[in-house]
């Protein structure tokens, strides 16, 4: 039997020399983002980490083949291929065994990232408890996976497709810290502030890297949100978004989408009512979660006890 795992040189390369590495999902990359700002975007994600002294390691299954870092023409592949699967903790075994692509969401990335020993992940948005969840239940694996794995996940919030409030809730009855990474108050994707608050604010990375410690040290398993605001620059009107999102959750509701289809159809209304700002937004944050991860990365590793 093949081994499940297949690294890229690059982080064998950087394993064998003790550096940081940092994850990334690839559902972002296939279901999140269209093709070709995907692929770019994916790739200048990777060169930031890099500049920031860390190693990339965007995680996918190929093949029914865990990746852990894809070379050039694999990324290009995920950024076009039409039949690739967005690989939850549940569809894992599946794609392996019918050796298919699958491009992993936050929940299925950090399954991946603890096997490949990274403690350290770098997204846009979680995935948490949907709008009327207490009739549907849509309430997204990436919770459950924070809940039990121990990857820190750095992303700009929760976005307010969402039940931020519940998301919330949720993530305390688990006992999953949410970090504010030089905020007090709980970003919202495609803006600075919710009406929410973090746990914790946390001015440093290497505050975050010695909470980690302590938390993981301690044998208190499960994962760490470190939130991190969309820059000022980038960020969008809060009323027009919320006005956008409620239209898009209309749509989604009268044409009877869920599953898994649910946060896909969203992410891809809200881009077309915002005539495609959101993905500049999104691309923005994305690349900011990037330069903090990679720091935060470096710091946990030189902090290693
Ligand atoms: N939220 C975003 N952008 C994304 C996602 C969530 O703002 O791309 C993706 C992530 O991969 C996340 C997944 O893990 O959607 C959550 O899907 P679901 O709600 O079906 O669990
Ligand atoms: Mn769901």
């Amino acid at each position: 039997m093949k081994p499940y795992i297949e690294y890229s040189d690059e982080v064998m390369q950087g394993k064998r020399n003790g550096k940081a590495i940092v994850a990334l999902e690839s559902t972002i990359i296939s279901h999140g983002m269209p093709y070709p700002q995907n692929v770019q975007t994916a790739r200048e994600v990777e060169d930031i980490i890099r500049a920031g002294g860390a190693v990339p390691a965007t995680i996918a299954i190929l093949n029914g083949q865990i990746k852990i870092g894809l070379s050039h023409e694999e990324l290009e592949y995920l950024g076009q291929a039409t039949e690739v699967i967005k690989a939850s903790r549940r569809d894992i075994p599946y794609i392996l065994s019918a050796g298919k692509d699958g491009a992993t969401t936050v929940a299925a990335t950090m399954i991946l990232a603890e096997l490949a020993d990274i403690a350290v992940f770098v997204t846009g948005g979680i995935g948490g408890v949907h709008r009327g969840a207490e009739e549907t239940m849509d309430i997204s694996a990436d919770l459950e996976e924070l809940a039990r794995t121990n990857v820190a996940v750095v992303c700009a919030g929760a976005k307010s497709i969402l039940d931020i409030g519940l998301t919330l809730e949720y993530l305390e009855t688990k006992g999953v810290p949410v970090l504010g990474y030089q905020t007090e108050s709980l970003p919202a994707f495609y803006t600075r502030s919710s009406p929410y608050n973090v746990n914790y604010q946390m001015d440093s990375c290497e505050e975050l890297a010695s909470l980690l410690r302590s938390k993981w040290n301690l044998g208190l398993s499960g994962g760490v949100v470190v939130a991190n605001p969309i820059p000022e620059e980038d960020a969008m009107d809060e009323n027009e978004m919320n006005s956008i999102i409620e239209t898009a959750l209309q749509e989604a509701e009268k044409r009877n989408i869920t599953g898994k289809e649910a946060t896909p159809f969203l992410l891809g209304r809200v881009k077309e009512l915002t005539g495609g700002k959101s993905l500049v937004a999104n691309i923005a944050l994305v690349k900011n979660n990037a330069r903090v991860g990679a720091e935060l990365a470096v710091k946990y590793e030189t902090m290693k006890t």
